[in-house]
């Protein structure tokens, strides 16, 4: 903490590198570019409803610059800043088919890590104004330094993750990650435009009464999910009142709100998509990271997400995440 009473990200990575025996700074540094490089996309987002005024997407704005979409802006920044950055050998994104391997850079040959993001998930809700959020997971990569990356180096199982986070855009900005020693969130002061340490050692409630799901696909669930969504809404087993339901639309966003006050998060297999929507690499596996980390769960239904073994990079997974107990109740009402 310094004189002026607050902890900014920058300095917090800084402290907790102290804690790891021989770390070369090179985690940190790209923990902080990611930082940096969210503040960034902040700054397009936060802007989004002036899209008429200034442009929209693929249409020029009034200084007749081209305007990108948010989620490709979100995506370049992100890679661009990974790729100078010199920590980091490769990147894996959804918004690029393959992997992007940073080999014309000599220091970036010589980096030990990978990353792959979700540059801006909820995308579909950045028009009307609803909270959207990057994820980003990071890996040490396996094949040898020097060389380019290779895909192997990104289809590790989630367990090997040696970082993972998310920046949500939302009624503030906030990040919030884990090294796998806890999970710490940071608020962006815009006045001063630093991320600032204002919920440290998030732990997760191990019950709540909230669930989140797409109820309206609830004819094209199995029979144990049907069976799952009426316990959640039938309140005499709880002997109290029906859990509440929660569904924002955007990922980050629903299991940000369920970290925090608890509650389950679930995106099933469904009888036209046997692997739900939500990709395990990006988008499920960096959440799971930071589900455990604050003492909650993630499941696929069948075995826990971080130990899923991946084959592509953009490969789906059903999850149900959140609270260890309502993780624990969802999966043996399904299965049943
Ligand atoms: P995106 O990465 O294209 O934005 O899609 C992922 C999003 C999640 O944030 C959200 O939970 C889900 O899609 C919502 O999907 P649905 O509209 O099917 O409920
Ligand atoms: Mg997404």
């Amino acid at each position: 903490m310094n004189t002026k009473g607050i902890t900014t990200l920058d300095e917090f990575i800084i402290d907790r590198q102290k804690d790891i025996p021989f770390a070369t700074g090179e985690l940190s540094g790209l923990l902080r570019d990611i930082g940096v490089a969210c503040k960034v996309v902040n700054r397009e987002v936060n802007k989004a409803g002036l899209v008429d005024i200034i442009g929209a997407n693929g249409s020029t704005n009034v200084q007749g610059e081209e305007v990108q979409k948010l989620d490709m802006f979100a995506n370049d920044i992100l890679k661009a800043s990974l790729m100078t950055s010199g920590e980091c050998c490769g990147i894996a994104s959804e918004e690029e088919e393959e992997l992007v391997s940073f080999e014309c850079n000599e220091r970036n040959k010589n980096a030990k890590y990978v990353v792959l993001f979700d540059p801006l998930d909820g995308s579909s809700n950045i028009d009307v104004n609803v909270s959207i959020g990057t994820i980003f997971s990071i890996y040490k990569r396996v094949s040898p330094m020097g060389k380019p990356c290779t895909i192997e180096d990104f289809l590790q199982p989630g367990v090997k993750q040696v970082a993972a986070g998310y920046v949500i855009y939302g009624s503030s900005t906030m990040m919030v990650y884990t090294t796998g020693k806890g999970v710490n969130g940071f608020t962006l002061d815009p006045s001063i435009g630093e991320f600032c340490l204002s919920h440290p050692d998030i732990i997760t409630p191990v019950k709540s009464d909230t669930y989140s799901i797409n109820q309206g696909y609830f004819y094209n669930f199995g029979k144990g999910v049907q069976n799952y969504l009426q316990y959640c809404q039938d309140s005499t087993d709880k002997k109290s009142k029906a859990y509440r339901l929660r569904y924002i639309g955007s990922m980050v966003a629903d299991v940000h709100r369920n970290l925090i006050k608890g509650g389950v998060f679930l995106y099933p297999a469904m009888k036209d998509a046997p692997l739900g929507k939500l990709r395990l690499m990006y988008e499920c596996n960096p959440l799971a990271f930071l589900a455990e980390q604050a003492g909650g769960e993630a499941s696929t239904g069948q075995q826990r997400i971080l130990e899923v073994n991946p084959t592509e990079l953009h490969q789906r997974v059903p999850i149900i995440i959140g609270s260890k107990s309502m993780v624990e109740e969802a999966v043996k009402i399904i299965e049943e």
